[in-house]
């Protein structure tokens, strides 16, 4: 066991990681020399038999495992059970970096209570890292590659510490559609001169990650889903970091933020600033 969570959550936490690790592997040791591509919401929005294979493993051991249990993927759908356990699954978050083979993908599975999150796993196979939490009980990063950073490469997650604005490294993405893209990319030139720097990974899963490992200092991002940020938002959050709409009240799939407790509220000052509202649907 990689963390010693109290029973119900360790149990979960055991067949996420086991299901994480089975998508991994599958994208990872059995990648065709050509995908199968098709696109979905936009000519830029892809899937390929990856994505669904994928998918598919890990509802073969979610199955197995948790048989009684709702599940709800990018590919083949399904609906959070309100009274239940609920799998919310990207088999890969970053579909356009994995169809490129470049840095920047990552399996993400998270069982959710109703609608809260219990333990997320996002498993980043180009660097050898699995993020992993459980709900008030932590976040921690298992890399066999980082063993200066603690036994078997686990390290206990904490995000950075208060940086100053124009001190931040702020992720941010952009959606599908060229309109909104577009006016994000307005929202990304504003911001740039009043920060340190920008980054854009390609995953929600693996930024939010990067914000709870103090590998940024902030993420925000407006138009994502459900099952991009379901297991990455407990990483951040139980690596310290408070995670809210762009527009304020709690965080939702259309609009996240992300960054340290004591800098938020000036970044969202800053990002209004900036005309983000105007990339928020339901937020103007
Ligand atoms: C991706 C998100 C990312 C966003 C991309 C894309 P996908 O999800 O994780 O944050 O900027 O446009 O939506 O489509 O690779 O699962």
């Amino acid at each position: 066991m990689l963390a010693e969570p109290s029973a119900p959550g360790a149990d979960l936490l055991e067949v996420a990681l086991l299901a994480a690790r089975e998508a991994v592997r599958l994208i990872h040791d059995e990648r065709p020399a050509s995908l199968e591509v098709s696109t979905k919401s936009s000519a830029t929005d892809h899937v390929t038999q990856m994505d669904l294979r994928a998918e598919e493993a890990i509802r073969s051991v979610l199955g197995d495992r948790r048989p009684g249990d709702a599940v709800l993927g990018e590919e083949h759908g399904g609906a959070i059970d309100p009274t239940g356990i609920t799998w919310v699954v990207d088999p890969i978050d970053g579909t356009t970096n994995y169809l490129y083979d470049h840095p920047g993908y990552a399996v993400s599975v998270a069982a959710w209570d109703g609608g809260s999150p219990l333990v997320g796993v996002v498993a980043d196979p180009t660097h050898d890292r699995t993020y992993f939490a459980v709900a008030g009980q932590g976040a921690w990063c298992a890399s066999p590659a980082d063993r200066a950073r603690g036994p078997a490469g686990i390290q206990r997650l904490a995000i950075g510490g208060p940086a100053p604005l124009d001190r931040m490294l702020v992720a941010t993405g952009f959606g599908y559609d060229s309109d909104r893209r577009a006016a994000q990319g307005r929202v990304a030139a504003a911001l740039l001169p009043h920060v340190r720097d920008i980054r854009r990974m390609g995953a929600a899963a693996l930024d939010l990650c990067s914000v709870g490992a103090g590998r940024v200092d902030a993420y925000y991002e407006a138009g994502l889903s459900v099952w991009d940020l379901a297991a990455g938002r407990l990483v951040a959050t139980e690596a310290g970091a408070a995670l809210e709409a762009i527009e304020g009240g709690p965080p939702r799939p259309g609009s996240i933020l992300a960054a340290h407790p004591e800098r938020i509220g000036d970044l969202r000052r800053l990002l209004v600033d900036c005309g983000v509202l105007s990339t928020v649907e339901g937020a103007d």
